[in-house]
């Protein structure tokens, strides 16, 4: 039996997985919840079943029935030289025949250490971690210990993973589930996060007004991500260092996403702005799970064993994540056109795409900064969450349906941003744009 689309029987309307794909997701559903081991990942926002994917190489992905797709997500941004990198892989596979882990100091994670040092000025010190939850948790912990203060300041919209004090209004998976302030944050904890709007300081003096004196940090996405791209608006994050210097409150810069993505030394170096505590995750683990905080030494001495404020982990500088870590940063430094490789690609995309958009007579905002790019289903400027949150989602649901089905993979959400790897090529973009402007005639 089939229904209206064409889906099988216990296939989703607008399915656009194949046979093997929905198999698994049906098996997966009867042990996982919702069948996936991340909201996002279930195509909840978008309609149809999720595609299981079998392998990666380079710009593309292959699913479980076999199928080909230019890749966006890049596993969300983790991947910045692409699936199945050879250093990587060898990297990792050397390292596994000498254990896979050790719950002990190794000489590779004090190697990432001074890398991570070396590469991201701001950072003296820096602790590894295995999530980029646990990384923000942390860095919060931190400051919140340092300053003998209760209160942080984050922006609607913006995600800094799942930990309880996060989940306020928060973006990526929280928003596209409509879930942004999920049950189970106690409201003690939710108390003490208080919400502003990005690119807007007159939202966030507010909070001072009010609370001077209780808060310990503002954590800002220096360029937000998880309601899209959002770019930081000139002045936004300048304002926010001025203000903490002013209040003694500690600058969490959130690093996940444009750490290594937008410049070798983040958004700091690009918008030549410090942050005293960097959070970095995604392409600090090459794709495996490792995150990292750090800071001054003065700081980062306030953490244990040197310190009182308490952070441990079974796994934090695992040596298979340590390996792929060493293995993507050497490639960072050594490669050396990667950010104009990167910047030329994720323009040739952004022009070709807002040419488009206006021979289709679209006022779409379609964003970017550097290989970071989102198209924004609505008319006029996207600021903030407040913009972002009048998108046309069915509309971005038949896009990202028309996409897919032409064998371009973009992240299956609204309110992700997608990635533009150095595997990709000048021809890919090409073809995304040929698949785009089909699209585009028929949404
Ligand atoms: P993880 O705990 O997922 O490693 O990192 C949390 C996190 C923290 N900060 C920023 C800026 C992030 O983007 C993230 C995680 N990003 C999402 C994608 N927008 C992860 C994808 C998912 O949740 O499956």
């Amino acid at each position: 039996m089939t229904d209206s689309a064409g889906n099988g029987e216990g296939v989703r309307p607008n399915s656009l997985a194949g046979d093997k794909s929905r198999a698994l997701l049906q098996r997966a559903e009867r042990v996982i919840p919702g069948g996936v081991n991340s909201p996002v990942r279930a195509f909840r926002a978008v309609g149809g079943d999720p595609l299981f994917l079998a392998r990666g190489e380079g710009a593309h992905v292959i699913d479980v029935d076999g199928r080909k797709y230019l890749d966006f997500v890049g596993s969300w941004g983790p991947l910045l030289f692409g699936h199945a990198d050879p250093d990587v892989i060898a990297a990792v596979t050397r390292a596994a025949s000498a254990g896979v882990s050790f719950g002990a100091p190794t000489e590779a994670e004090v190697e990432l250490a001074e890398t991570i040092v070396r590469l991201v000025p701001q950072i003296q010190q820096v602790r590894l971690v295995s999530s980029g939850t646990e990384a923000c948790m942390s860095a919060v912990r931190l400051a919140r210990g340092a300053a003998s203060r209760d209160k942080i300041i984050k922006f609607a919209g913006c995600y800094h993973g799942h930990g309880d004090s996060f989940l306020i209004k928060a973006g990526s998976g929280a928003a596209t589930l409509g879930l942004p302030d999920s049950p189970g944050v106690p409201t003690g904890v939710a108390m003490d996060t208080l919400v502003a709007r990005y690119n807007d300081l007159d939202s966030v003096e507010a909070m001072f007004d009010r609370y001077a004196d209780e808060i310990a940090a503002i954590i800002v996405e220096p360029v937000a991500g998880n309601m899209g791209c959002v770019p930081p608006e000139r002045g936004f994050l300048q304002g926010l260092r001025a203000i903490c210097d002013r209040e003694k409150t500690l600058l969490i810069f959130d690093e996940v996403m444009t750490g290594f993505r937008v410049a070798q030394g983040g958004a700091q170096e690009l918008y030549t702005v410090r942050a005293d505590l960097t959070v970095l995750g995604k392409i600090v683990g090459g794709g495996l799970p490792l995150a990292a905080y750090g800071g001054s030494a003065e700081l980062m001495a306030r953490i244990a064993p040197e310190g009182p404020i308490y952070q441990a982990g079974t796994l934090s500088g695992n040596p298979l994540a340590t390996a792929a870590a060493l293995a993507t940063l050497r490639k960072v430094e050594q490669t050396r056109d990667l950010y104009p490789r990167l910047e030329a690609l994720g323009r040739r995309w952004n022009d070709g795409l807002t040419a488009l958009l206006r021979a289709r007579g679209r006022d779409y905002a379609a964003t970017r900064v550097g290989s970071f790019i989102s198209l924004f289903f609505k008319s006029g400027p996207v600021r903030s969450w407040d913009d972002v949150r009048r998108c046309d989602l069915d509309l971005f649901a038949r896009w990202f349906r028309g996409m897919l089905a032409r064998g371009v993979y973009f992240a299956p959400s609204q309110y992700e941003t997608n990635f533009i790897s150095y595997a990709h090529t000048e021809a890919d973009i090409d073809l995304a744009l040929a698949a785009a402007s089909e699209v585009l005639a028929e949404v």
